[in-house]
């Protein structure tokens, strides 16, 4: 993980910190975050997740979701990501019960150059209905400033807001509440235009929420978590128009162990599709505190979409001359196992864990660029010491670099020259060849 503060602006009272970051899975690290809203705008992927914090005695609802504001977060190439900060916060917003803590899954969309971001939260008044209400906020670019309507959308009550519009520029509301409700939204994109809907051939049995619609070659896919089992797993129904019928076609992610919701987006982005989702990376013991993630997506020939699997190592090219974290590895062998730096300050990270020589850990998409690089930097802790060998692309692949690592009670860097150097886009193999014992932050080339 890399983040650093770039810079502060104020517009009004709302203060936009940007962020520069650096990541695999999860994609923010500094922060909890979840139900991740994707969204390609010009030349950039956006996203627009929920924002975790912990419930404490006065300050929400303790053991439940609790959240007070949103974030943006900006990526061009789905490795280095900036949070250009909070774009909406509970109590800026007049029709927002105060402290409610309740800001949930939101989404944005473009239409005729203007941002419209759609939210769920609890209203004040409850002449808007009981539960939840869904906010606009609209705004000239991406990461805003946005500036929320006077009031609610009339007439919805429910969850997990997601527009949708299509290629005649119709655009379609949905959320959720038990079911899943469709509507067209008026041109003004603040009303509905037409009757609800509620998407009715979906599974009877088990919650649904979170959808999320999108279009390709045609087919309408309606993506949805749902509990079939004991937690939710991602699903989705096909369609040939954005109000149904629907016809259950599959499951897009199996259930995540320890994290009992799960919300999806989906995009493509120069020619690749993209899963976004959640877990609790950050909080093992605790699934009201999510991280988001995202794996790469691939359709079969007929239009249906293959099952993802999660991974750590995520998406997009890291740089060698970046920290690489092998703890986001891609894949290994059973005796390299991965674990908190800092169990008291978790959003410190991982290490990698080489437990026994002969452990190995795969770290996929290296860019060596053309520049020459002639170091290895890795910082690392041994009790034993050892020697890690690093191959390029597979166990038979040239070996880059050998690094002799002695007995240490500290974590500390070692620079040793590379023996080969290889220009392009590579996998890392790291292999511990002596020793046993051998704990690896992370590494990087220059
Ligand atoms: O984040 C709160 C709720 O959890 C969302 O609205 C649901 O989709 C689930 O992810």
């Amino acid at each position: 993980m890399k983040h650093c503060p770039k810079f502060l602006l104020f517009f009004g009272s709302i203060v936009l910190i940007t962020l520069k970051l650096t990541a695999q899975n999860p994609l923010i690290q500094h922060m909890f975050s979840a139900d991740p809203s994707a969204r390609v705008f010009g030349d950039s992927v956006y996203i627009y997740p929920s924002h975790d914090i912990i419930a404490t005695e006065g300050k929400g609802r303790v053991g439940w979701f609790c959240m007070e504001d949103y974030h943006v977060f900006a990526s061009k190439n789905l490795t280095d990501w900036q949070d250009d900060g909070i774009v909406v916060t509970q109590n800026k917003i007049p029709w927002v019960k105060e402290n409610s803590y309740s800001m949930w899954a939101p989404d944005c969309i473009e239409k005729n150059g203007k941002y419209y971001f759609y939210f769920p939260t609890a209203p004040k008044d409850t002449s808007y209905g009981r539960g939840f209400a869904i906010g606009v906020a609209v705004a000239d670019k991406p990461s805003g400033p946005f500036v929320p309507q006077a009031e609610p959308v009339k007439n919805v009550h429910g969850v997990d807001p997601n527009v949708f519009i299509d290629d005649d520029g119709q655009a379609y509301l949905y959320w959720a509440l038990g079911n899943i409700y469709g509507a067209k939204l008026k041109s003004n994109m603040l009303e509905l235009d037409g009757e609800i809907k509620t998407l009715g051939t979906l599974p009877g049995k088990g919650l649904k929420e979170g959808p999320y619609l999108f279009k390709r070659n045609g087919i309408y896919y309606l993506t949805y978590p749902h509990v079939a089992d004991k937690t939710e797993q991602l699903e989705y129904a096909t369609g040939n128009s954005p109000l149904g019928e629907f016809k259950v076609t599959g499951v897009i992610m199996d259930e995540t162990p320890g994290c009992w919701t799960n919300h999806q987006s989906i995009i493509q982005y120069k020619n690749q599709w993209y899963l976004f989702y959640h877990s609790n990376d950050y909080s093992p013991s605790f699934d009201k505190a999510r991280s988001i993630r995202a794996d790469s997506l691939f359709f079969n020939v007929d239009g249906t979409i293959k099952k993802v699997i999660p991974t750590l190592r995520g998406i997009g090219v890291t740089n060698a001359i970046a920290n690489i974290q092998p703890d986001r590895y891609s894949e290994k062998s059973d005796d390299v196992s991965i674990n908190f730096i800092d169990t008291s300050n978790r959003f410190k990270g991982w290490k990698t864990i080489f437990e026994k020589n002969g452990g190995w850990i795969k770290y996929n998409t290296v860019d060596f660029g053309k520049k020459k690089l002639k170091n290895v930097i890795v910082k690392v802790v041994s009790t034993t010491g050892g020697t890690l060998q690093v191959h390029l692309d597979n166990m038979n692949g040239p070996v880059i670099s050998t690094i002799v690592i002695s007995k240490t009670m500290e974590w500390k860097e070692i620079k040793v020259p590379l023996l080969n150097y290889e220009a392009g886009i590579h996998h890392l193999i790291i292999s511990l060849k002596t020793g046993a014992n051998v704990e690896v932050d992370w590494m990087k080339f220059e």
